[in-house]
């Protein structure tokens, strides 16, 4: 809020060493940083103090566009979107916005002036790893996409203090270690004390009669926590639209106990303080599977009272009164991680603002729309009565509320079908009691969404039949989507190159205009260079691969690349299976003629995942027996990198010939480093699952390898009682395959090290790898046949980045703006004295 002592009315007019984009005035300012803001001179300062001061040089590029976005917002009175998420896998801020500003060359020519270069500097940011995975990746794409489609915008989260763990192997097992990515300072972040926000925990409540005679409740808490809000500017592409990631750090209200102090209770005084600190700490580090934690629930309250309170405050500056709150805001609920809102908004509405029930219930419901993005059972969070009720005693009541109302409303429709109403409930009653996020968030929601086809289909016939039945007009479809600026531009800039001088920019913006490159399949020096590119990015990936892990692997052999989390339903190990296969098959035939690969994986386990753990160990036991088999001659090699993350990510999808994309079908919701892996041109290989589907159907089925059960067969086979040892018994190769494995061949002579894993295949096999081993196994032998003919895999590889312009996160967003957030773009016109994006 301006402040009413604010009368500067002059506007800032000479500003040109922090707006200017010529390479001139940004390597004036990047010394004038360096001296005045890192406090180093040029001949002292270390790569860190060049990056920070580059940092600062970018960041105050995007403050006028930033601020100038924020005032028009304000002005203009916008419909705005909220984008609530737990999780902001954001990645490295420093490339992305130089490409966004249109100044990568010019600051490349005025950081050359240091004697680094540029990518060195852009290699020293630490990455902001505020996510697991898919869903936190996600939310970043999308708010880049926001932002570039210039829409009202705000990401709301949380600023973990530690991010996901990095990830080191010892000995073939997964060590983790503490993510300290703030410990150099986060120069892209702008605190705002001055907007903090109180929230309550703990305690009871109490019911009054206020003074006009309403019958009201009051809640008195246990203890309060403050939230205080850290901005980035996130920028859109070549535009002056830059949003706001808002994430909340926790703090004590009173950091300093004085009475305890005073009785000499030198630690006690500090408790709460530390109490406090401790919500925002620490992302949890499990995907997808919750983990029933008091703290995740008080992180999720926590940031998501922040975040209402935040849109409230904002409202009321405009606006006369909360009653179209609904209109002003529409409110995204990344998956059940924030849906504890629905009861928050109804509680701030009713208990601070005096709104009668249904006024607010319609306000609320209005506000909301809620995105699902798993069908793992084990992954729908609910929270046990007795932690939520202890924590959030208010919220339990008006959950209460909310349940006893809409239960009343079903029993309206199914008279007689008590089954029906427990199914249906808020409240699970059938052993221990819960609370049923995904079940207050669909009734507290004007819309609910899938992530692909499948999944929303799967959603509406299963996991969340009994709501769809009910509200079907609520259910849509929005197939994720990821954003071309990083996942290609950025990461890939070789290949934006080669399809920018055939087709010009606009692909970057419009992605369905890759469509172009059709032209040139047959264009046999098209097809050439696009080789030599994918080469020169592979060698580039050995080196590094050599650098961090001392394997040598050969450019020119297939890079089959599976990364993503380490989960028994993605099936790392039906991948392991087949190079075990292939290992197997050259022991017995030393001359046998394969097509020679590089198999390359990366991801984190869940620290109190066994299994996951296991496949790791596993991939590193094999990797080291093939790799000392001089008879294996380098026609395979095993590579697990450590510690794959955003950075990494961004090597590793533009090098890959093979995209690994195997989950048991029905179970990957949608995938998105499936897209990532197809635009930068490489073929997949992959189930009926998620939004393989629809690259399938993009792409062409010719151009695409298919394997393994549909989603029906497996519903099928789990019905008719699937016995994998069937599959063990009748499958000669297989069998020795396992057996290779489970004999203690692969761990230096113990049996026991993997029985667990091979066990759970052979007698029980939840994620069907034996039911899917032998099509597997055929289909990656036509993978090999069809990479021996280059020229024809350059063209599908060619057709496939064509074909991919549906799964930019551009699309996805559009839908989601006209169909569920009915928002607007608003042109964001600068100040005159700002230099325009180049
Ligand atoms: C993931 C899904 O597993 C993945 O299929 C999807 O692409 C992604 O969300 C984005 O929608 N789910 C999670 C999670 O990351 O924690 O549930």
């Amino acid at each position: 809020d301006p402040s009413p002592e604010s009368t500067f009315v002059c506007p800032i007019i000479i500003e040109d060493d922090r707006t200017g984009l010529d390479t001139e005035t940004i390597r004036r300012a990047l010394r004038d940083n360096l001296l005045y803001i890192q406090g180093k001179l040029p001949e002292l300062a270390s790569k860190n103090d060049l990056y920070m001061a580059l940092a600062y040089t970018i960041r105050d590029r995007l403050l006028q566009r930033w601020l100038t976005t924020q005032q028009t917002y304000l002005k203009k009175d916008v419909r705005t979107v909220c984008y609530l998420s737990a999780e902001f896998l954001v990645g490295p801020h420093l490339a992305n916005n130089l490409i966004n500003l249109g100044i990568y060359e010019q600051v490349q020519k005025a950081v050359s002036e240091s004697g680094l270069k540029l990518e060195e500097l852009i290699a020293q940011e630490e990455e902001p790893g505020l996510g697991n995975g898919g869903l936190g990746r996600l939310a970043a794409c999308y708010l880049d996409s926001l932002s570039t489609l210039e829409i009202p915008a705000i990401g709301y989260g949380i600023r973990y203090e530690f991010g996901i763990f990095d990830q080191e192997i010892h000995d073939g097992w997964q060590v983790e270690i503490t993510d300290k990515w703030l410990q150099y300072g986060n120069p892209w972040e702008i605190a705002r004390p001055e907007a903090g926000v109180e929230v309550k925990f703990g305690g009871y409540t109490e019911s009054y009669t206020d003074e006009n005679g309403n019958y009201r409740s009051r809640w008195i808490p246990d203890y309060v926590v403050k939230g205080i809000p850290y901005d980035t500017p996130i920028l859109g592409y070549r535009v002056n639209t830059a949003n706001t990631m808002r994430l909340w750090k926790s703090e004590a209200c009173e950091s300093f106990d004085f009475g305890r102090f005073n009785r000499g209770d030198y630690y006690g005084a500090v408790d709460n303080k530390v109490h406090s600190e401790n919500i925002s700490k620490v992302l949890y580090p499990n995907d997808e599977p919750i983990q029933g934690k008091e703290l995740r629930l008080e992180q999720q309250y926590f940031f998501v009272s922040c975040s209402l309170q935040d849109m409230i405050r904002i409202h009321l500056h405009e606006n006369p009164s909360l009653n179209s709150f609904h209109q002003k805001w529409s409110v995204q609920l990344n998956d059940t991680h924030p849906s504890v809102g629905v009861a928050e908004l109804m509680r701030l509405l009713i208990d601070v603002h005096h709104f009668d029930w249904d006024k607010a219930w319609f306000i609320t419901q209005n506000t909301f729309a809620y995105t699902n993005h798993t069908l793992l059972p084990e992954a729908l969070e609910k929270w046990p009565l007795s932690i939520f009720g202890r924590l959030l005693p208010r919220l339990m009541e008006i959950i209460y509320e909310i349940n006893h109302r809409f239960l009343d409303k079903i029993r309206i429709i199914y008279p007689h079908d008590d089954g029906k109403i427990s199914r249906l409930s808020i409240i699970d009653e059938s052993g221990e009691k819960y609370v049923r996020m995904a079940h207050l968030a669909c009734v507290g929601s004007q819309a609910i969404n899938g992530v692909a086809a499948l999944h929303t289909e799967l959603l509406k016939k299963d996991v969340l039949r009994n709501f769809y039945e009910l509200f079907p007009e609520k259910f849509s479809n929005k197939t994720n989507g990821v954003t071309p600026r990083r996942w290609i531009v950025s990461s890939n800039p070789r290949l934006t190159f080669a399809i920018t001088e055939k087709i010009g920019e606009n692909w970057i913006k419009h992605l369905e205009d890759l469509r172009g490159l059709e032209n040139y399949v047959d264009d046999g020096e098209f097809r050439d260079s696009w080789r030599r590119i994918k080469y020169d990015i592979k060698a580039d990936l050995a080196n590094y691969i050599d650098k961090k892990v001392g394997i040598k692997v050969d450019p020119s052999t297939l890079f089959d690349v599976q990364v993503k989390r380490i989960h028994e339903y993605k099936r790392q190990h039906l991948n392991v299976l087949h190079i075990v296969t292939l290992y197997h098959r050259l022991k017995n035939n030393p001359n046998l003629d394969i097509t020679p690969r590089t198999f390359i994986f990366g991801g984190k386990a869940a620290p109190g995942y066994f299994m996951a753990k296991l496949i790791i160990k596993l991939i590193n036991s094999v990797a080291e027996v093939i790799d000392n088999d001089p008879t294996i001659g380098g026609r395979l090699k095993v590579v697990f990198l450590p510690d794959y993350n955003v950075t990494f990510g961004q090597r590793v999808y533009p090098a890959a010939d093979l995209s690994e994309q195997i989950s048991t079908a029905g179970k990957e919701a949608s995938g998105t480093g499936n897209m990532k892996f197809s635009m930068n041109g490489a073929l997949t290989i992959g189930t009926l699952d998620g939004a393989n589907i629809e690259i399938r159907e993009e792409v062409g089925a010719e151009n695409f390898f298919l394997f393994g059960l549909t989603t029906e067969e497996v519903y099928a086979k789990k019905a008719a009682g699937y016995n994998p040892q069937e599959y063990y018994y009748h499958n000669e190769e297989l069998r020795a395959v396992l057996d290779l494995i489970g004999s203690g061949f692969f761990s230096r002579g113990d049996s026991s090290l993997f029985r667990p894993l091979v066990d759970n295949l052979i007698y029980d096999d939840p994620y069907m790898l034996l039911a899917d081993y032998q099509s597997y196994i055929d289909c990656q032998e036509g993978v090999g046949r069809a990479y021996k003919d280059q020229e024809h895999w350059s063209r599908l590889a060619i057709l496939n980045v064509a074909r991919m312009g549906k799964f930019s996160s551009d699309r996805s967003i559009r839908q989601y703006c006209e169909e569920i957030w009915r928002v607007q773009p608003v042109k964001i016109e600068l100040p005159d004295y700002i230099q325009a994006n180049a």
